[in-house]
């Protein structure tokens, strides 16, 4: 979960040295030091992968620890429309905003149910903090199970998202309470890793990743702040650059359906075996993933190539808006999800030809989204993007992506890591 905004060159050319940019010593970590997180000073040593530290169920907590005065514990029913606004409101008026404060998420009911309620969701995992008096609800954290790889290793982890405290509650030390909650519910449920994204610096990121954005809709990005005229520059000009044609071009291009599921989770898996980290799919979660709700508004595109009856590409984008702060708008904002290719699978590697194939692919992605509506096209610093960000006119944003591993070491991690958690 991080935030948007455009270029800044001195930014570009400094690198991604985030971490030695902006970490605090670990002594100033009050609560991270406290918890199974490799720290910083330990980087660079040749570490055995493996988790940081072992428990067993019978010793963990069976009840959570005590909110102050005032406010109580509660799971969310996300099923019901009346609690999923709750959350809705907490998060659009709460939630991730960029450094000037221009925009914030907001997250539909729709991204919401799809991003919490994947499969092997439980509602225990919707963990809310309710004020006794007024019934408001004022916290927020979620998990759900993935199955992570990390080089050979495959473990189930709880992915963390939507952690939120309302603004008059900061700085008040809520958020390590709902954290170890969250925690304790997976420990009671024999998940002992967890794996999360922040746009802050915590012990200790397992990669860090900048976010590139590409524009489909320039006026609108314009007049709402979010991508400056060029010195020297013209609008007509801008609105040229990034003019896009009005169909696809790449020969047997559809949009996936239920009875390419297993082919994808194949292509998929195969593809995602060339980085150190990533998910596995089984079948389930990518029909959950990426085949869009036919009943609601859609969240996610995904899109096949098949040839002569074989499925050779995949790529997929999901739809997350953000509130222009200042004018009530919203911007629609597409985010580059999971993509696989048969170009990059061939014996021996050829990545001129997979860096032509991504470019054509992700053209079409583009044009796509664009045909959507959608406003601008973000990807991050992960997987193959390097292959077509600056070929697809993506400029660097000054957004970025930290990964994080609760309770497992791991030497470090190259390549891509895991593109859902940009959610
Ligand atoms: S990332 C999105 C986080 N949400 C936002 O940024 C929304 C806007 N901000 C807020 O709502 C609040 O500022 C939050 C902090 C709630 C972020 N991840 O209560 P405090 C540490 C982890 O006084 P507040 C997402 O959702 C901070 O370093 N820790 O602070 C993934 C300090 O610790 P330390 C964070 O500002 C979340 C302590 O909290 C974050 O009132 C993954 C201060 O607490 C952050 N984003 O509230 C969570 N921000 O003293 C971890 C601050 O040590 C999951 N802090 O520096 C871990 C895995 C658990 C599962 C394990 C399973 C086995």
């Amino acid at each position: 979960a991080n935030m948007l905004k455009n270029m800044n060159l001195a930014d570009i050319m400094t690198g991604l040295a985030a971490s030695g940019k902006n970490a605090k010593d670990m002594g100033a970590y009050k609560f991270w030091q406290t918890q199974p997180v490799p720290k910083f000073g330990e980087e660079g040593a040749k570490v055995e992968d493996g988790p940081l530290k072992m428990q067993k169920v019978e010793d963990i907590d069976k009840e959570p620890q005590p909110l102050v005065a005032g406010f109580e514990w509660v799971t969310v029913d996300l099923m019901d429309d009346g609690e999923i606004k709750e959350v809705y409101e907490l998060l659009n008026g709460h939630y991730v905003e960029d450094d000037e404060a221009m925009f914030r998420f907001n997250y539909i009911p729709e991204v919401l149910r799809w991003a919490m309620m994947a499969p092997g969701w439980q509602r225990k995992y919707h963990i809310g903090v309710r004020a006794s008096q007024s019934r408001k609800l004022v916290a927020f954290i979620s998990a759900i199970p993935v199955q992570i790889r990390v080089r050979d290793k495959t473990f189930t982890s709880s992915e963390v998202n939507f952690l939120c405290v309302h603004k008059k509650l900061r700085g008040k030390r809520l958020a390590p309470v709902l954290i170890k909650e969250v925690t304790r519910i997976s420990n009671l449920d024999g998940v002992w890793q967890g794996l999360y994204t922040a746009g802050v610096v915590l012990p200790r990121p397992v990669s860090t990743c900048r976010y590139y954005h590409r524009a489909l809709n320039w006026k609108k990005l314009h007049a709402c702040g979010f991508s400056p005229l060029p010195a020297g520059s013209k609008p007509e000009y801008q609105v040229r650059k990034y003019a896009l044609p009005e169909t696809t071009a790449t020969k047997g291009l559809r949009e996936m359906q239920d009875k390419d599921v297993d082919a994808v989770v194949s292509l998929l898996r195969r593809y995602l075996a060339r980085y150190d980290m990533a998910p596995e799919f089984a079948a389930e979660e990518a029909r959950h993933w990426f085949l869009p709700k036919k009943d609601s508004k859609q969240v996610i595109w995904s899109y096949v190539v098949e040839d002569n009856g074989k499925i050779t590409d995949f790529f997929s984008f999901f739809c997350v808006e953000s509130s222009i702060i200042k004018n009530n708008d919203v911007l629609r904002v597409a985010y580059l999800f999971y993509y696989a290719s048969e170009a990059g699978l061939s014996e021996p590697f050829d990545k001129p030809a997979l860096k032509t194939r991504l470019n054509a692919l992700i053209n079409d992605a583009l044009i796509l989204a664009k045909r959507a509506k959608l406003d601008v096209f973000n990807a991050l610093s992960l997987m193959d993007n390097a292959l077509f960000l600056e070929q697809q006119k993506f400029g660097a944003g000054d957004g970025q992506l930290h990964y994080y591993l609760f309770n497992y070491r791991a030497s470090p991690i190259s390549g891509g890591v895991n593109a859902k958690n940009q959610l």
